[in-house]
């Protein structure tokens, strides 16, 4: 019989506790799970039933809301706030921190999550996934939340991980001990041990980016793709182009096979002078399990953990992958930086 480890006993059996906890770390992830189970079951079924299309709302990113993005948001919303843990949740699709309603128990965790990124990629069966971010309020708790609390700088993540809805479904975090990956078994309905301890490899073969908006990139940018694409590169031939338009699907990728994935800074557009992303839902989330699966994660210029937010949807460069890859685009931005 091999062996099965459910993601719960893995997180009691093989993950050190939070310093402190007190079983609440492992009751919040267990709504993330049953979130991510329900999710699960709307996302297989989104070309059967009339939840695609769109909602007619338009979110704080001006973008529109599909409905499988409402559902997914507005279950995970439900359900963390249940778990009985939390001070304050926060979500791409809401413009403000959520706060947990009076008439529920709280506790000391808050957690930022993406409900359900690459949504433009549900009409056409294209993976998508979600995003979490957990980090512990370092306010009073006896006193009032904090926004301090919320922004919190990503190297004080206590967990983070993402939900992909590909060809199955897979759970993949970490909690500070490395980065595990879980399959979940629809006959059973339990995300599975499939993936344990998993390391980026530290060169790549592959880079990842829109290259459609090369004209509005930044020199650093334009440099780094020169080398990535020249057979002078760590490789001595060009790397391989692979870009899926949803941010899940395309660190998956790279985690597991190696490469760099870039959305750099957008020169034309006022709304994206630093991209697209956003720091504490997307870029601090993936940062966190790259380095802990031996990566990096930079702006350019600075390691992506270090960075202090300004505000909830603050948006960041971000290059993130390999660690050899990942260290040649931040040395040409330097030198960018000094002038040369
Ligand atoms: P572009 C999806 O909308 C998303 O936020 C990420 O999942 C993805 O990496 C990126 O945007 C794609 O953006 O501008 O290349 O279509």
């Amino acid at each position: 019989m091999p062996q099965q480890v459910t993601v719960t006993e893995h997180i009691l059996l093989h993950q050190k506790l939070i310093p402190g906890a007190t079983g609440q770390f492992t009751r919040l992830f267990n709504e993330l799970v049953l979130s991510a189970k329900i999710i699960t079951r709307a996302v297989s079924k989104a070309g059967l039933v009339d939840i695609l299309g769109f909602t007619g709302d338009v979110n704080v990113q001006g973008e529109e809301v599909k409905k499988l993005d409402d559902y997914a948001n507005r279950i995970l919303i439900h359900r963390l706030a249940r778990s009985g843990v939390l001070c304050a949740m926060a979500s791409e699709e809401n413009a403000d921190i959520i706060e947990v309603p009076d008439s529920l128990p709280r506790g000391e965790y808050i957690i930022i999550f993406d409900p359900l990124d690459g949504s433009s990629n549900i009409d056409v069966n294209v993976s998508i996934g979600t995003i979490f971010s957990i980090f512990k309020r370092k306010s009073e708790p006896q006193g009032p939340l904090m926004s301090s609390d919320v922004l919190q700088k990503g190297s004080e993540q206590v967990a983070a991980g993402y939900i992909l809805y590909g060809s199955s479904t897979m759970l993949v975090f970490s909690s500070g001990e490395g980065v595990h990956g879980f399959t979940l078994d629809p006959s059973v309905g339990e995300f599975l041990l499939s993936h344990p301890n998993i390391r980026i490899p530290e060169q790549g073969k592959v880079y990842s980016v829109n290259e459609g908006y090369e004209r509005y990139w930044d020199r650093g940018t334009k440099k780094a793709l020169d080398y990535f694409k020249s057979p002078k590169n760590a490789l001595h031939k060009p790397y391989s182009g692979r870009y899926i338009g949803s941010l899940v699907a395309d660190i998956h990728r790279n985690l597991l096979y190696g490469g760099i994935f870039m959305y750099p800074a957008d020169l034309r557009d006022p709304k994206k002078p630093s991209g697209k992303l956003r720091l504490t839902c997307e870029c601090n989330p993936m940062a966190f399990i790259v380095e802990q699966a031996g990566g990096m994660a930079t702006d350019g210029l600075n390691r992506i953990l270090d960075i202090e937010p300004d505000h909830l949807h603050q948006r960041v460069p971000f290059f993130c992958g390999s660690l050899n890859d990942v260290k040649v685009v931040q040395d040409i931005f330097r030198a960018e930086s000094r002038g040369k």
